[in-house]
């Protein structure tokens, strides 16, 4: 008997990651000598260890860590729905396994490893986790010389209205590190993007084996074995930032999450929740001096993408306990429709608009350089396209639209349907 169990469209190992949105898979076999359909059981690997799983039918709503499937002798696939049990990330590249078992032998017909890939919270990470994390970020960088200069290049003053004092602030945030994300996982797919929780003490993230601690004169000190002392930027090696708060004790000054997810007022509603640009995010920015502190300069801080992941999560969540993912509500986002129609906001900030630097635009309202070039594809999914709408952000977990899943998901934010 030929059995075989295909993951986000492919065979291979490079498609085998899920985060809590279900992804689409088929399971086929072909056997000759069987009378009819084939009864299997697809389940997590035996004995368990790592990520965990959940398996349903094609249009089934609930999922199952074991679920009885029928399939047909003759090769005609059927379609399953494979996810991450919330909860139960991966801490290494495929630390489990999706098992195939044949009900009437117990003969396994296929065994595909997997990772259950989720962005963190950094403060948590194993020391293994939070190394190739590092690497694969020192490897962009490349001491200066890498594809990470992009990401200071659009985070300029220039491009400040792109991104910011708008309403489109948070899906283009959204963007910019998904767009890193995927840079990092061409480097090593184990890798997601963690973030750094601002309302609570770091005291795993400030330290010299991870985000650095200042000498006197604000230049980061790392452990000899951290890759981010080869850091350099802007021809300059090194990073400069110091806390305003004692690290190891205190949160960034900061509001908290409870508070920050009410922003969106008793009618949960976008336009409160993006005043989170000012406080916590902005706040977050300038609870520190250096790089990090001024538009300008503050991705060349490698910080910056995890204090960004953390607001970016406090916007999933309250989507999440909110249901903010149908486009079609002013609720989800403000403005709906494109720039130039009424009540529109900048170009680059309404529902409809595309987004720069990715769409490659310049000139005229747009700034007069784009660097980095189209959005970065998936081998996990076609969203969002290689010129994303602002809209082409919002249903990050494909809630509404299974095809809008944007292939990330953070680890307190459960995915829903709705
Ligand atoms: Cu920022």
């Amino acid at each position: 008997m030929d059995a075989r169990l295909t993951i986000n469209g492919g065979p291979n190992a490079s498609t085998a990651y899920v985060g809590w949105a279900p992804v689409p898979a088929q399971l086929s076999l072909v056997d000759p000598l069987s009378p009819g359909p084939v009864e299997v059981t697809v389940r997590n690997q035996e004995p368990q260890t790592g990520g965990r799983i959940v398996f349903a039918l094609a249009g089934s709503p609930s999922s199952e860590p074991a679920l009885p499937v029928t399939v047909p002798p003759d090769g005609s696939p059927v379609d399953l729905l494979i996810a991450g049990q919330f909860g139960s990330p991966s801490t290494a590249d495929g630390d489990t396994a999706v098992e195939v078992v044949r009900q009437a032998t117990g003969e396994l017909l296929v065994a595909t490893r997997l990772m259950v890939r989720v962005r963190k919270d950094a403060d948590t990470l194993t020391t293994a986790e939070r190394d190739r994390f590092l690497s694969a970020l020192a490897g962009l960088n490349d001491r200066g010389m890498g594809a990470y200069s992009d990401y200071p290049n659009i985070h300029t003053s220039a491009g400040s209205p792109e991104a910011h004092d708008n309403p489109g602030f948070l899906p283009w945030h959204r963007a910019f590190l998904l767009d890193l994300e995927r840079e990092l996982q061409a480097i090593d797919p184990s890798v997601s993007l963690h973030y750094w929780r601002f309302d609570e003490p770091g005291p795993n993230v400030f330290t010299r084996g991870f985000m650095g601690v200042p000498a006197a004169n604000g230049l980061l000190q790392f452990a000899a074995t951290n890759p981010l002392q080869f850091w350099a930027t802007a021809s300059l090696p090194g990073i400069v930032r110091r806390p305003l708060f004692n690290v190891a004790t205190e949160p960034a000054s900061v509001s908290d999450e409870a508070t920050t997810l009410a922003l969106g007022g008793s009618g949960h509603r976008y336009v409160g929740l993006r005043d989170m640009e000012g406080d916590p995010h902005g706040f977050a920015h300038t609870s520190f001096t250096g790089f990090i502190r001024s538009i300008g300069t503050a991705a060349n801080d490698p910080l910056f993408f995890m204090l960004h992941a953390n607001a970016d999560r406090l916007w999933a969540k309250w989507q999440w306990l909110h249901r903010r993912f149908d486009l079609t509500s002013a609720s989800t986002f403000t403005p709906l429709g494109a720039f130039g129609s009424p009540g529109a906001a900048r170009i680059g900030h309404n529902l409809d608009d595309t987004m720069w630097p990715w769409n490659q635009v310049v000139g005229g309202d747009r700034p007069a350089t784009a660097p980095g070039g189209n959005f970065p594809p998936s081998l996990l999914t076609a969203a969002p396209g290689p010129i994303p709408t602002v809209g082409a952000l919002i249903d990050y977990q494909g809630v509404r639209t299974p095809g809008s899943r944007l292939g990330f998901d953070y680890d307190d934010v459960p995915f829903e349907a709705s």
